[in-house]
Formats: structure tokens, sequence, C-alpha cells
């Protein structure tokens, strides 16, 4: 199963409807097509998204790191070689969503070659997800009316609100407008992408207190040190670290210090081997994790739930595996299902998906 290839390949695709958040705006999915070959001509992919506000990685990047370090270093390698693999990809610093796109198109090939799919070889504990549907900054009845359509027609009633603005009271507004419109049974929960300072979150929560809010996720920045571990301190429900902790290392460094009481795990930033590592590390110390969404088109989805179905604890709580709705079109063949607000694991082998080559040919930017 020796390795011969790994492509990277850039493709764009619009959003219909672009996501505004506290640290960003995404209008198209400027996404990288990683495929590794092997000899025995099996194909594995995977998604990376550049997310250049939040880690500094962009498609050209992406697409440069891949040509010009990890593939003259792991081609000719076997697939099932995963350690050496990742010795090799770590030498370089940075680079997460390049990385784990080449860890799980890996992972891709060796579920196929063991005739299975990548969800039941990483543990196989179910075959679905509850989805949480991610809304992005608008006006509170904007906002409420797009929850209410997303349940209506997907059947999905979790939902996490993009916070983050200034005055705090837009969108302490738009959590009431939410909780109105969706009533108690919503759960709702937000996430700052370190747009407020901690006063301004802690302002935001205790304005908040009976809104039935089950998790807080980076309200503040983490090296906002000691504000940010009052304001962890202050927090009834788990506060989630997500930008903050994309390393087991960070994952350690946050919660000793007090700076999160819950982990966000994306395989798009930590692929499916480096999302274990963080799972067990979580686990070991008791703190709850969330199956998140780093804004991924329908096969970074596919890696999310087949991840999340596998173990018990990423999937206890609703998954972030919706935000694929708002773009205008994908690569795959058959496009995801979320029915009665779930999602279900493609059926392997592998990650179960396959790419329409019509639409690479059609969406991709080099030639
Ligand atoms: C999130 O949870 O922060 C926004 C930027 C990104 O990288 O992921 C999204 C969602
Ligand atoms: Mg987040």
């Amino acid at each position: 199963m020796r390795i011969t290839a790994i492509e990277a390949i850039p493709y764009r695709i619009p959003y219909v409807k672009p996501l505004k958040f506290a640290s960003g705006e995404v209008s198209h999915a400027d996404h990288v097509l990683v495929r590794v070959r092997t000899a025995g001509g099996l194909v594995g992919h995977a998604d990376a998204p550049p997310r250049p506000f939040t880690y500094g990685e962009t498609q050209a990047g992406i697409v440069a790191v891949i040509d010009g370090i990890f593939a003259p270093h792991l081609v000719g390698l076997d697939a099932d070689r995963r350690s050496v693999l990742h010795v090799r990809m770590h030498r370089t610093v940075g680079n997460p969503a390049a990385k784990a796109a080449v860890d799980m198109a890996v992972w891709d090939v060796l579920a196929q070659a063991w005739g299975t799919s990548v969800s039941r070889a990483l543990g196989g504990f179910t075959d679905r997800m509850r989805v949480c549907h991610m809304l992005g900054f608008d006006a509170p009845a904007a906002m409420a009316q797009e929850a209410s359509a997303i349940r209506d027609r997907y059947g999905i009633t979790t939902f996490k609100v993009k916070v983050g603005r200034r005055p705090v009271d837009l969108d302490v507004d738009v959590v009431r407008a939410l909780r109105n419109t969706l009533g108690d049974k919503a759960e709702l929960y937000i996430d700052g992408n370190r747009g407020w300072t901690p006063s301004e979150s802690l302002r935001a929560l205790d304005m908040l207190a009976d809104a039935g809010l089950t998790l807080a996720e980076e309200l503040c920045p983490a090296d906002d040190v000691l504000g940010r571990r009052r304001l962890v301190a202050n927090c009834r429900i788990p506060f989630v670290g997500d930008e903050s902790v994309t390393t087991p290392a960070e994952v350690t460094r946050e919660l000793l210090g007090g700076g999160a009481t819950a982990v966000s795990i994306k395989t798009a930033r930590t692929g499916f081997t480096g999302s274990q590592e963080i799972l067990h590390l979580a686990t070991g110390l008791g703190v709850e994790v969330v199956m998140g969404n780093q804004i991924d088109g329908q096969l970074g989805t596919a890696c999310t739930v087949a991840f999340g179905a596998a173990h018990a604890a990423t999937s206890a709580r609703a998954g972030e595996l919706s935000n694929f709705l708002d773009m205008a079109d994908d690569l795959l063949t058959e496009p995801l299902r979320i029915v009665d607000g779930e999602l279900a694991v493609p059926a392997g082998p592998g990650i179960g998906v396959t790419v329409d080559p019509d639409k690479l040919a059609h969406y991709r930017l080099d030639g």
C-alpha cells in the first residue's frame, strides 16, 4: 500500500449566503481537495479549508506546503505507517488544515484497504449524529427566521449563534429573538470567535442568564490570560475552547490554566489522528467535547460525522454538520442529506463518499 502521489487541488465554490462572524466572513469555499494515491490503485480524498484569519493558512499556502514539503517526504511510504507520516509532517510547524487533510485522505485509503468505513475503523460507536446549525451575523429577526426555516426543513433543533459584536446588546437581542421564536426546547449556544473582551463577555452572559444557553465558546481571546480565567471561572455553563485549542498541548494548557472547560474538536484542523489524541486527552481529564465546524463543505462534513459517530463522547452532543447547506454546489456525486435533524455516516468503504470528476473539473482553479 505504498503512497505513489499526493495531489493538492485548489477549487472555488460560491456560498449562496456568506457566513459572517467576529473574526471574518466567508463568501466562497476556497478550499483544497487532497488526493492520496497508492500503488494498489486505491485513492483517498479529504478537504482542506483554509482559514487565514484564524490559523494563517491560505489556499495557495496549503497547495505549496503539500506539493513542496509534505508530498516529497511522504510519497514512497506505506500508507499504514501513519506514525512515520506524522513525524515527517510535524517537522513543519503550523499548517493544520494541510496536515489534517493528508491524514484523513490516508485514513480513507486505509479503511478502503481494510474493507470497512473510517468511522468503524475509528471506533464505530453509532452510525449517525444529531445536527447543530451555525447561524452567522445578521439582524435578530433575520436570524430567527433562518433558524425556524432550517428547523422546519431539516428538523434541526440545536443552533450555534455567532456573537462577539459591539455593543453586546446586538447579540443579546439575537439570542432573545431566537429563544422567542424557537421556544424552550431548542438548544442554543454562543460562539464569540474572540470578539469580546472578558468583561464584555461577562456582561453578555449576565444579560443572557435566563436564555437557557448550554455552551459558551471562545468569547474572548485566550491571550487575555487572567481576564479569560476570571470569565471561565464565572461561567456557569461549559466554556468551549475552539481556536485556542488546536493541538493536544494547547488543550492541556487551556484546560489546566483555567482558560476553557470544554473542547471543540475539528477534523478539518486535526484530522482523524490528532482529533483522537485530543478526544482521549479530554475524556481522560473529564471534560466535554463538541464536534465543531470549520465552515466545511460536504467532504469535510462527512469526515466530521465519521469521527463524531465513532465515539460515545463525540456523538453525545449535536455536531456542527450543516453549514454546507449554505453552499451553491459541492463536489460529491451523492449529496449528504440531513433528515429529522440527523446526519448518517456515509456507508463505507473509507470515508464513504465519491468526488464527482465533472464537478471537480468545473470548480478546480488549476486548469
Ligand atoms: C467556529 O466555530 O468558529 C468560524 C471560523 C472557523 O474557522 O470556524 C468557524 C466556526
Ligand atoms: Mg468557534
